[in-house]
């Protein structure tokens, strides 16, 4: 039922977004590809079974979004799925002690790069009159753990604008859809802990995380349900995840 739908993945040189890259195109879907990292893109489409276009963009400049949308070649601007994933965590400080040029990059990231992403292909569903939106949320949009504070606020900006875009869009056929993970394999604590790989792999020693194929499973599962079907929410852990909180490691 993928079969030649198009899907825009932003945050597709890595991680849950590159794992969403490969399972979609697996399901005979044609993906265009988002981020910064040109290469890396090039590197993950020459791997892909079926179709891709490239999108070099930083989701944070408004401008360069709308640029990016309103430049696809006609034969991809017809997007039928956007898969809003690009996003990162920076530090696990305390607040008064926080660098708040990190908490810039999530907010500006994973809240208004969301919002301009959206806002830039919504009109084309509304006009189709068909679409699917599927925002990569988090645990943390639902808890709040120690020296979360930003990021939690940025996931639970994500929780919100998911449901108010339900709202806004419960006339129309569009879906709209929520993937909300404990802990993933991914560069995420790499990028958290600024390129720290010691503090990184500690994250996710002990136990057997999540990894980026287990989300985008998920997020092709939930965009090939019936038309009617429109999975709201999925919270996914790790079986050795209860909660932020609870995580069982063996020694
Ligand atoms: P990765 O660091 O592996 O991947 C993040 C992706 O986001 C990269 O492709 C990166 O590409 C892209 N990205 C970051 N900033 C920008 C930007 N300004 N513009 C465009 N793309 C950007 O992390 P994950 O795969 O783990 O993270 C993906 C999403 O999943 C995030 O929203 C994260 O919050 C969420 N998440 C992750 C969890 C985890 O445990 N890993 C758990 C719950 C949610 P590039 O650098 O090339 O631009
Ligand atoms: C990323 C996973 O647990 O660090 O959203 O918030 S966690």
């Amino acid at each position: 039922m993928l079969t030649d739908k198009i899907v825009l993945i932003t945050g597709a040189s890595a991680g849950i977004g590159q794992a969403c890259a490969r399972k979609f195109s697996e399901a005979g879907a044609r993906v265009i590809l988002a981020a910064r990292r040109l290469e890396q893109l090039e590197e993950i489409a020459a791997h892909l079974q079926g179709p891709s276009h490239l999108v070099p963009l930083d989701v944070r400049d408004q401008r360069a979004v709308e640029a990016a949308i309103a430049g696809l070649p006609s034969e991809w601007q017809a997007v039928d799925i956007l898969v809003n994933n690009a996003g990162l965590g920076r530090g696990l400080d305390k607040l008064h002690e926080g660098d708040p040029s990190g908490w810039d990059e999530m907010i500006d990231t994973n809240i208004k790069g969301l919002l301009y992403t959206s806002r830039a292909v919504l009109p084309g569903m509304v006009e189709r009159d068909r679409g699917h939106v599927i925002n990569i949320g988090s645990i943390a949009g639902h808890e709040v753990y120690p020296g979360g504070n930003v990021y939690c606020a940025t996931k639970h900006a994500v929780d919100a604008i998911t449901k108010g875009m339900r709202i806004d869009l419960v006339d129309t056929p569009i879906r709209v859809s929520t993937i909300d993970p404990g802990l993933v394999e991914t560069e995420f604590s790499l990028v958290r802990f600024h390129g720290d790989a010691d503090r990184a792999r500690t994250v996710y020693q002990g136990y057997k995380p999540l990894t980026g194929d287990d989300i985008a499973d998920t997020a092709v599962w939930i965009a090939d349900r019936p038309e009617h079907v429109q999975v709201a929410e999925v919270i996914i852990f790790p079986t050795a995840q209860a909660s932020s909180a609870v995580l069982h490691k063996e020694r």
